[in-house]
């Protein structure tokens, strides 16, 4: 069957800063989250404080099952009392749309949960490839001392999610501990 397809977008190319993660010419709106834009996802209040904790470069395309959107992520190294600093975290939407990541630069951790509890851990990391499958709420959280970039790559339509999150949390946080990043049960998840 000869089927033709109505070409409505013209190819370009964008280009991510392998140092920063950043990408420029900026392809897409920049998203700037600070502390006071998600204080209630952390364990213990940060106060007055209001650090910029991360910024979102979009690749802008329209956001239709016919496209992929992706943008990087650069999490800046911090912590609220022991807890790293993290991505708000969401569900998307469309509870099926898988995403992938991968890591650009700096160390971190890929915290990923059901919406009836399960809960996994990945690391992300220079050339590693997280595979989050639909129906898995993800959070990026930076573990090391240097920004943690990495790039998202997710189908158009999936949509975000972000109140159940806020509503109910992850069951774990990642907090500083002696050794190194250590899980803590969160006393507030509601599964
Ligand atoms: C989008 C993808 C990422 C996040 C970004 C910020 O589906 O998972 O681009 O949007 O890392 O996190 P959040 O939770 O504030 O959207
Ligand atoms: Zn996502």
């Amino acid at each position: 069957m000869n089927r033709q397809h109505s070409v409505s977008m013209e190819p370009f190319n964008a280009y991510i800063d392998l140092g920063t993660g950043r990408i420029s010419p900026a392809a897409g709106p920049l998203v700037r989250r600070r502390l006071s834009d998600m204080h209630e996802a952390y364990l213990e209040p940060p106060g007055g404080r209001d650090d910029l904790v991360y910024e979102v470069h979009n690749i802008d395309v329209p956001a239709t099952a016919d496209n992929i959107l992706s943008s990087t992520t650069v999490l800046y190294p911090g912590t609220v009392h022991d807890e790293y600093f993290m991505t708000k975290g969401h569900f998307h939407e469309v509870r099926g749309r898988a995403e992938i990541y991968t890591g650009i630069s700096g160390e971190g951790l890929l915290l990923m949960a059901t919406e009836d509890g399960r809960y996994a851990v990945e690391e992300i990391r220079p050339g590693a490839v997280n595979y989050v499958p639909g129906g898995w709420a993800h959070r990026s959280v930076n573990t090391g001392t240097e920004p943690l970039a990495f790039f998202a790559a997710y189908v158009g339509d999936a949509g975000h999610d972000y109140a159940t999150i806020e509503q109910r949390g992850f069951p774990v946080a990642i907090v500083k501990g002696a050794q190194g990043p250590e899980l803590r049960k969160n006393p507030r998840y509601q599964a």
